[in-house]
C-alpha cells in the first residue's frame, strides 16, 4: 500500500479517542500497513469486554459455560498446532548478535524489519484492528510502565483485559506523556486475500508462519501467527520480561520470572518472598500454598512475574506488573490448590481444557474421579479410556488475580512490596538438597544462573542431562545472559546489607528407591519458615559445600512423617557427583566467553575448593 491509497486515511476509527500525536500516527502506519476494515480504540470497561464476549460465542471461538456451574465464564478451543509458546520463532532483534547472548535466537534488526513489513502486509484484512492501551503494574505507579498492543483477535482483547490493567486509564498515562511500548499483534489470517477474494473466518484463526519478535534498543515487540498465550498477550512474557529485563538493566531495576507471597508469621511479623522457578516445577501452588504448620499465613502478590527497584530506603521493592493469573489448569485440584480452584468458579477464559456434557469444565487432576463422558480440547468425545488426555496439558485459564481468596491486600500498592527473600528452584531428583542459604549475594547470583532441572523421558535429550534454565530466564531475558548476571551483581551491591537473603530450594529431590523424598506442596511451608527464622537470626545453620544448610533440630518437622534417612538422603551432598556437576557448569559458563563475569568463575572455583574440603 502507497502512502496515497485511500484506506490510510479513511480506516474509521472508533471508541475512546486518540490524542497523543505519535500514538496516532503510529497507529495510522500500522493501519496502513496491516490494512484493516476498522480500528476499534478499547475503553476497557466492563460493557466493552461483555460485548466482545458475545461476539466471540457467536463466531465461535468461545463456548458459553453453564452459568450456574461457572458463571461469566467460557471455553476457548485453539488449533492443534498452536498450544504453546514457540521458542524457535521467538527472536531477540538486536543490533549487535553479542547482545543477544549464546541463549536467544538473534535476528539482524533491518533485515527483519523487513521481512516483518512483508509478513504483516494486508494481515488484517476484513477485520477489526483493536487498539489496546495497558499498564503493567497499578496504574501511575512509580514500578508501573505502559504499552499499547495493536492486534486483530478479540480473543487476545478479552485475555488483555483480564491480565492487564487495560483501557482508559492507561491511555490517560500516554496523553500525560508517559512512555510507552508499542507492540504489534496478528494472527496472520486476513479474510481478505492480496487478490481481493474473501474467505470465512474461523473459530481459531493463526498461521503457520509464527514470529515474536524483541526489538530490544527501540522497545518494540511485534508478534505474527500466534493467538496463544505469551505469543500473542505482548503484555506478559514479550513486555514485562523480555523489553523490561532491558529496561531494567538500563535503568537500575529488575524485570524477573518470579512469584511474590507475603507470608505472616506466628508472631505477625510481615515478611515478602521472590521466587524463580522454571516451568513445572509447581510456582503456581507455591503462590497458592496453604501453609501446614500453626500459625503461619501465606499471602498472594503475583504468581509469574515481579519487576523490582530499590526504594528510597535501599531496601528492593517489588510489584506484580499483571492482574491475572494466566495458569496451567492440568495438575491444578482441590487437594493441590483449592485456592487456585476458588478463583476459578466465576468469570474465567478457559483454554483447550475439556468441556463436560454439563457444560462445566474439566482437566487432568481437577478431580480424583475422573468423569465418564467428555469432550475433549478438540472437540472429539472422550471416555477415560481414550488413551489420551482429555485437556491439553498447556490448557489454561486466564481469571484476574483478585478472585483468589489468598490475594493480599497489598497486590496493588504503588510503591510495591520489600522483598526480604529470594528463592530459585528447579527439579533435581539428585544433588541439589531441599533447601540451602546462600553465602551471599554473588554466591545466590551464582546459584541463580545454574538453575537447572533434570529432563525426563518426555523432554529432548538423554534423561538425567540437565536443562539450564538460569533465573528461570532462559526463553524470557532481553538481552546476553552474562550481562544479565552482572545486572544482578550491581543491584546486589547497590544494595548491600539491605539486599534480599537468597536461598536454593528444590521439593523434587527422589531417594534410591526413586520416590519423592520430601511431599511438598503446603509443606512446602517448612521451608520457608526456615528460611525467614534465617533472616531473623533465629536460628544457626551448618555450612557445607553448596551453601549453608538447616540444622535438623531447626527444620520444624512436626507432624510429618520423614524417617532420619530420608532426611539424610534429602540434604546430602555427594563431592564426586557435585564435582561432575560443577565440570558441567563450566563447559555450559565456557559459551558466554569474555562476557562471564568474573564473580562466576570465582564462585566455581569457590565450591570447587568447598568439594575438596
Ligand atoms: C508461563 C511460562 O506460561 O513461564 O508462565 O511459560
Ligand atoms: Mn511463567
Amino acid at each position: 500500500m502507497t502512502a496515497t491509497d485511500p484506506r490510510t486515511t479513511t480506516i474509521p476509527m472508533t471508541g475512546h479517542r486518540i490524542t497523543d500525536p505519535d500514538l496516532f500516527s503510529w497507529i495510522q502506519e500500522i493501519g496502513a500497513l496491516t490494512q484493516p476494515d476498522q480500528i476499534y480504540v478499547c475503553d476497557g470497561s466492563q460493557e466493552e469486554y461483555e460485548r466482545f464476549a458475545a461476539e466471540l460465542v457467536e463466531a465461535g471461538t468461545f463456548i458459553k459455560l453453564n452459568e450456574t456451574k461457572r458463571p461469566g465464564s467460557y471455553l476457548a478451543r485453539s488449533e492443534p498446532s498452536d498450544v504453546a509458546r514457540v521458542e524457535s520463532r521467538t527472536f531477540i532483534a538486536s543490533e549487535k548478535e553479542i547482545d543477544a547472548g549464546p541463549t536467544n535466537n538473534w535476528a539482524e534488526p533491518t533485515a527483519l524489519r523487513e521481512e516483518l513489513r512483508g509478513v504483516f502486509a494486508g494481515a488484517m484484512r476484513g477485520r477489526t484492528m483493536y487498539v489496546v492501551p495497558f499498564s503493567m503494574g497499578p496504574v501511575g505507579g512509580p514500578i508501573s510502565r505502559v504499552g499499547v498492543e495493536l492486534t486483530d483477535s478479540p480473543y487476545v482483547v478479552a485475555s488483555m483485559r483480564i491480565m492487564t490493567r487495560m483501557g482508559a486509564a492507561a491511555l490517560e498515562q500516554i496523553d500525560r506523556g508517559a512512555d510507552w511500548v508499542p507492540a504489534v499483534h496478528s494472527v496472520g489470517y486476513p479474510l481478505v486475500q492480496a487478490d481481493g477474494a474473501s474467505r470465512p473466518d474461523v473459530a481459531w484463526p493463526c498461521s503457520d508462519t509464527k514470529y515474536i519478535v524483541q526489538f530490544p534498543e527501540t522497545r518494540e515487540i511485534w508478534s505474527y501467527g500466534s493467538g496463544y498465550g505469551g505469543n500473542a498477550l505482548l503484555g506478559k512474557k514479550c513486555y514485562a520480561l523480555r523489553i523490561a529485563s532491558v529496561l531494567g538493566r538500563d535503568e537500575g531495576w529488575m524485570a524477573e520470572h518470579m512469584l511474590v507471597l507475603k507470608i505472616t508469621g506466628p508472631d505477625e511479623r510481615v515478611y515478602h518472598l521472590a521466587a524463580a522457578f522454571p516451568s513445572a516445577c509447581g510456582k503456581t501452588n507455591l503462590a497458592m500454598l496453604r501453609p501446614t504448620i500453626p500459625g503461619w499465613k501465606v499471602e498472594t502478590i503475583g504468581d509469574d512475574i515481579a519487576w523490582m527497584r530499590p526504594g528510597d530506603d535501599g531496601r528492593l521493592y517489588a510489584i506484580n506488573p499483571e492482574a491475572g493469573f494466566f495458569g496451567v489448569a492440568p495438575g491444578t485440584g482441590e487437594t493441590t490448590n483449592p485456592t487456585a480452584i476458588a478463583a476459578l468458579d466465576r468469570d474465567v477464559i478457559f483454554t483447550n481444557v475439556a468441556l463436560t456434557d454439563d457444560g462445566d469444565v474439566w482437566w487432568e487432576g481437577l478431580t480424583d474421579e475422573v468423569p465418564a463422558h467428555l469432550t475433549d480440547w478438540q472437540g472429539n468425545d472422550w471416555t477415560p479410556d481414550a488413551g489420551r488426555p482429555a485437556a491439553h496439558p498447556n490448557s489454561r485459564f486466564t481469571v484476574r488475580a483478585d478472585q483468589a481468596p489468598s490475594i493480599a491486600p497489598e497486590w496493588e500498592d504503588l510503591g510495591g512490596v520489600p522483598i526480604d527473600v529470594i528463592l530459585f528452584g528447579g527439579r533435581r531428583a539428585t544433588n541439589v538438597p531441599l533447601v540451602a542459604e546462600s553465602y551471599d549475594w554473588e554466591h545466590g547470583v551464582f546459584i541463580g544462573a545454574t538453575v537447572s532441572s533434570e529432563q525426563t523421558a518426555a523432554a529432548e535429550g538423554a534423561v538425567g542431562a540437565l536443562r539450564r534454565d538460569p533465573f528461570a530466564m532462559l526463553p524470557f531475558c532481553g538481552y546476553n545472559m552474562a550481562d544479565y548476571w552482572g545486572h544482578w551483581l550491581e543491584m546486589g551491591e547497590k544494595l548491600g546489607d539491605k539486599a534480599p537473603r537468597i536461598f536454593q530450594v528444590n521439593w523434587f529431590r527422589k531417594g534410591s528407591d526413586g520416590t519423592y523424598l520430601w511431599p511438598g506442596f503446603g509443606e512446602n511451608s517448612r521451608v520457608l519458615e526456615w528460611a525467614l527464622r534465617r533472616v531473623n537470626g533465629e536460628v544457626g545453620a551448618v555450612d557445607a559445600a553448596t551453601g549453608r544448610l538447616p540444622r535438623t533440630e531447626d527444620l520444624n518437622l512436626e507432624g510429618l512423617e520423614v524417617t532420619e534417612s530420608e532426611l539424610a538422603e534429602l540434604f546430602a551432598i555427594d563431592p564426586a557427583s557435585w564435582s561432575a556437576e560443577a565440570d558441567l557448569t563450566e563447559e555450559y559458563f565456557g559459551q558466554f566467553g569474555s562476557r562471564l563475569p568474573d564473580a562466576m568463575t570465582d564462585q566455581l572455583a569457590q565450591l570447587r575448593e568447598r568439594l575438596a574440603n
